[in-house]
């Protein structure tokens, strides 16, 4: 049965909005697509600012599948993994899935850090804005950060 999912897309090394760009074209079953922004990095080393957006699927695949899709996507744009929440060409993390909930070691859904992020939360609010307002807190976060967050245009900009 198809329901609605959510990845989360950020770049931060080379061209960025290009490897966004890239990426959603790649991806199966897209709905609908956030707007692009610039987001101040959050934790890890110093590094540049990240360009974020979210992607929404109308989708029957699973949860496993999904992570299988990020994983594949970030491969794509020649990911390097050096450090925890290093500069990164790509990262793509499954948000969340309409009506389903997982928790094993390399995959937790809803994406665990999500609800206190606001470079994630502003773009989900584009593509599922009853769905970012039911999560507790996410409304003082975004309010909080949104200076953290800026709104760039629709992804079809170029860099
Ligand atoms: N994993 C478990 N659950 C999931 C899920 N729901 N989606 C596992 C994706 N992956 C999931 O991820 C590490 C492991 O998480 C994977 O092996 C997978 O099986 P990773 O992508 O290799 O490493 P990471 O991205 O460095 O770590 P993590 O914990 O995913 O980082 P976050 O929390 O995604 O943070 N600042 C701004 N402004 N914008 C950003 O996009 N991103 C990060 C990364 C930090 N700061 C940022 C941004
Ligand atoms: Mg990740």
């Amino acid at each position: 049965m198809k329901r609605f999912a959510y990845l989360g897309l950020g770049s931060n090394l080379g061209d960025r909005a290009a490897f966004l760009q890239e990426a959603v074209a790649g991806l199966p079953d897209v709905a609908e697509v956030s707007g692009v922004y610039e987001t101040a990095p959050v934790g890890g080393p110093e590094q540049g600012p990240y360009l974020n957006c979210v992607a929404q699927l109308l989708t029957d695949r699973t949860p496993r599948q999904l992570l299988q899709l990020c994983q594949e996507s970030e491969k794509a744009a020649q990911r390097v993994r050096d450090e925890r929440w290093g500069p990164r060409t790509l990262d793509v993390d499954l948000l969340w899935i309409d009506g389903e909930e997982v928790d094993e070691p390399d995959l937790v859904v809803p994406h665990p850090r999500m609800h206190q992020r606001a470079f994630v939360l502003i773009p989900f609010c584009d593509v599922a804005p009853e769905l970012v307002a039911s999560l507790p807190g996410a409304a003082e976060i975004m309010a909080a950060d949104a200076a953290q967050v800026a709104a760039i245009g629709p992804l079809t900009l170029s860099s």
